[in-house]
This record gives C-alpha cells, structure tokens and sequence, in this order.
C-alpha cells in the first residue's frame, strides 16, 4: 500500500473528520468563500470527494463586507446518533455556533450559537455529556484551552467554562479536540502558530477537565526541524481510526515553492499520517513526528516515499466546486455544459465588496487555465477576464476590455499597494483567447485573437501571492470574473473552455 500527500490539494485548512455508516467525513475551513464548509467524503481515507458545503444559504452564513481571511475559521465535524454537527466560528460576527444534519446530502440546520469565546471550536459526546472544547484565556487573561458542557439542543452553556490547559508552552495554543479513548480523555491541539514552527501536541487525563500529563515525545508532529524540506507547517489535526483498527491523523501543512524559497501560495492542504500507540498509550505519527509526501507499507511498517507525484491541473470551474466572494449574487452567473456566462456588478476585485468571481482552488503547482471569451456582447468600458486571486490586495488578472468595439487585452498585477500595468494590447476581434500557466514559481500570460499563435503577455512570480508575501491563511483561487461600466452597466459575458 502506498499513497501520496497531501490527500485533499489546494487550499482546505483545518481538517476535522468522522466516521459514519463506512465512510468518512471531512470539512475545511473557508473564510470568506461561499459555500461555506466544504464536506469531503471518503472510504479509504486518502481519495476524496467534495460532496458539497454545510453552509449553502445566506440565512446560515451572510459574509457580506468580510475581511479577507474573516469570516469562517476551523470547523469541527461530529457524529453521534444518526446526526451530524459541525461547528465553527464567524470571526467577522456571531462567533461560535453549530448546524446539524441528519443527511449529509441534504441541506443543514440554520446556526445555532454558543456564547463562548474564542475560535477553534470542537464537540465531544460522551455519555450523556456534550463537552465544547475551544481557544480562551484563563482568569489571567493568559491563552489557553477553555472547555465547558453545553446542551445541544439549544447551545446554552450549562457549566462555567475552565482553561483546561496551556499547551506545551508554544505560541498560539489552538485547534484543540478533547477524545474518550478507554481509560483516559485525550487532549490534542496545535501549538507554535499556523507557519514554519507549527507542531501538534497531546495531553492526556482520567477526567475530561484534567489535569492533563504532556506526551513525554511532545510535539508529536512537526516539520519545523526539516529545513529545506517542501512540506512546512504541519499542524492541526484531527484523529480517526477505520474499521480494520488502524488510527489515522488528517492535519494540514503547506507545500513550500522550492527548497529554498520559503513561500506557500497554495494554501494549507490535507495530509494524512498513519498512526500507532504505543505500550504506553501514546500516540505516534508520520515518520518519527514527521509529515511526509508519500509513504509506502512495507511489512507492516511505513516509510517514506521520496518521489512526489507529478500532476498538472487543468482549470475546469464547476458548480460543486466553485467558490464565490462573500455574498455573491447567483442571478449574475449561468451554467451551461463546457460554458458559462457572467454579467458584472460594479464591485471589482481590489476591494471587499461582492464580485462576479467564479472561482476553484489551485491545487497543483502545475497548471493551465485557458478560457476563450466572447466580447460581442460586452458594453464598452466592461471588463472580463481570468484571475489568479489571493486576496484584494494581491492577484493576477489578465483580461478583456472593450473600448469602441476595439478589445484590449491586459495583464496587470495588484500586489499589495501596487498595481502594475504589465502589457495591453489590442487584438480587435470579439473573439478572444486568454491562457495563463503556471509552474510552482512562475505565471505566464498569454492571449490570442484570430491569429494562429498566442501572444505572450509577461510573466510574474507566484511568491507575490504567498501567505508569506500578502499575508492571511486562504490560497490561491483561479478565477473567471467579470466587471461592469462604471455606471453599472454589464451584458453577459460569455465564457468557453478551451483546449
Ligand atoms: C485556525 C487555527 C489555525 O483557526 O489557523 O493552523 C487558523 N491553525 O487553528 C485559521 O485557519
């Protein structure tokens, strides 16, 4: 048996999983994207499939005027009699609360709060007891992990919340998840903050409040000492087993451009690690508390496999996996087999309103996203094109703008505070090609009318839109996107999926 990470490519932080019915179960976080919460659904753990979102309506989730990188943190997903919760925090308002489901396929519960503070929350049920376990501060405001009872039904909290433990003394104590595995209330969390220095750590006690005895191999995963190494910032994970016994961690990490150029661009992604106890009752994972690209079972043992797979995405957006900005307008986009269409509002991307954006995650290094566009319909002044989006602040766009019935293709960077009109050409035809590929380094732009070769347009490094470069803890999101006139006015645009 062998397999590859990370299970789940692109930009899907803060992993939680279940086990359900023979399957598993597995939400991300998703910030300021609608959809919010996206559920993966697997049998074996390691191929996934997105089968939609937990938060589909804006009566559950409303991120209108959200901050990049507010919105939804961290989610945990339980199942327990037949129903499924996950719960979350809103970190640009409401704060803690939980949906429920008694069919995965089917819509969830409108949110149901729970007044507690912080983020990271998680449940556990155990006998009759919902515990709440989550980030807060102690009575000397020092961080911590708070933990108290609550009544599912209503989210009241029906104990004084205790700060159950202070980590190991990393920074960032968070992304706790307490579990009853016989004799003893194991406590997992991340320490060390969600970068090159994060770490996994475990605790453990007889009462669910402690106090906790630390893992004497604490962290049991990290990456922070393989320096070089193209997986960075393992962290934050949640703990499974299958129905053979054999316990798994799903937990997220980075994969770092080069090996000397540390920068992430993708996102944190889903990693899997294999797990054993041992005689103690301890867990170990990975490779001697390491997270590996591929691991391969030899005679019931696991090592590394040192040779990543190869893969290049060709970008195909989609309605199951199509994310869209905050509170998005669905009336402004059409679907239609290798086609879609978009009509503009007047919010564009370098701000934090609700474009027409229709994006998928970038999930492999290598990729191309190519899309012909048809201009005829556009009304002078309106913009269309393709976009490699990070954030307001930071992303590529190479694009078609009609003046007269002249079109004009450009390729401007935003990064950060600036924006750089790289190339504008005028290719005057309706008829327009735009291409953009990508290695883990570089885009290349390029675009085409009726003539036989593509022009090239320029190039720009993918560093500009790291985490390490234009902050926060989203990842790249390949776009088309569309803009009205600036008074507003916008046709349909057409979009088609090119070769
Ligand atoms: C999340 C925290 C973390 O709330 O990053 O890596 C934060 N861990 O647990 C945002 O994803």
């Amino acid at each position: 048996m062998h397999y590859y990470n990370p299970v789940i490519r692109g930009f899907y932080p803060d992993p939680s999983v279940c086990y359900a019915d023979g399957w598993f179960y597995l939400v991300c976080s998703s910030f300021e994207y609608f959809p919010g919460i996206p559920i993966f659904k697997s049998n074996n753990l390691i191929d996934w499939e997105l089968i939609g979102h937990c938060l589909t309506k804006t009566s559950q989730l409303d991120l209108n005027q959200v901050s990049s990188s507010g919105g939804l943190f961290a989610p945990t997903i339980r199942y327990h009699k037949g129903r499924f919760y996950m719960i979350v925090t809103n970190v640009s308002g409401g704060g803690n609360f939980f949906v429920y489901t008694d069919d995965i396929n089917g819509e969830w519960s409108d949110p149901i709060f729970v007044l507690h503070q912080g983020i990271d929350p998680s449940l556990m049920f155990d006998g009759d007891k919902v515990y709440f376990t989550g980030t807060g501060t102690d009575e000397n405001g020092k961080s911590g992990i708070c933990q108290c009872e609550i009544d599912i039904e209503t989210g009241k909290i029906l104990t004084p919340s205790k700060c159950i433990s202070q980590g190991s003394g990393g920074r960032y104590v968070e992304g706790p998840h307490l579990y009853h595995i016989n004799d003893y209330y194991y406590l997992m969390m991340s320490e060390g903050g969600t970068e090159y220095g994060h770490m996994l750590t475990l605790f453990r006690s007889t009462d669910p409040y402690g106090p906790f005895e630390a893992c004497p191999f604490n962290p049991i995963l990290t990456n922070r000492n393989l320096g070089g190494y193209k997986i960075q910032g393992a962290g934050h994970a949640d703990l499974t087993h299958d129905e053979q016994g054999n316990w798994w961690l799903v937990h997220l990490a980075f994969r770092q451009i080069d090996k000397w150029k540390p920068f992430h661009h993708l996102g944190r992604e889903v990693f899997l690690q294999p797990v054993s106890w041992t005689k103690d009752g301890w867990i170990k994972t990975g490779v001697d508390g390491t997270s590996r690209i591929g691991y391969t079972k030899l005679d019931g043992k696991w090592s590394i496999l040192n040779e990543d797979e190869q893969k290049q995405q060709i970008w195909q957006p989609n309605q199951k996996e199509a994310c869209f900005l905050r509170r998005p307008d669905y009336s402004l986009y059409r679907f239609e087999n290798n086609r879609f269409y978009l009509k503009g509002t007047i919010d564009t991307l370098d701000g934090i309103g609700n474009p027409t954006f229709l994006g998928i995650r970038q999930k492999e290094f290598d990729c191309i996203m190519s899309c012909s566009i048809n201009g005829q319909t556009m009304t002078i002044g309106q913009e269309a094109g393709l976009s490699v989006y990070m954030r307001e602040n930071n992303h590529y766009d190479l694009l078609v703008e009609k003046e007269d019935n002249n079109y004009y293709i450009k390729l401007i960077l935003k990064i950060g505070e600036h924006g750089f009109i790289i190339n504008s050409i005028n290719l005057n035809h309706s008829d327009i090609k735009l291409k953009i590929t990508a290695n883990a380094g570089i885009y290349m732009f390029y675009a085409k009318g009726d003539q036989d070769d593509y022009t090239y347009l320029g190039r720009a490094e993918t560093k500009y839109l790291s985490s390490e470069v234009a902050e926060g803890f989203t990842g790249v999101i390949l776009a088309a996107y569309c803009v009205a006139d600036k008074e507003g006015k916008s046709g349909w645009v057409e979009y088609q999926l090119i070769e």
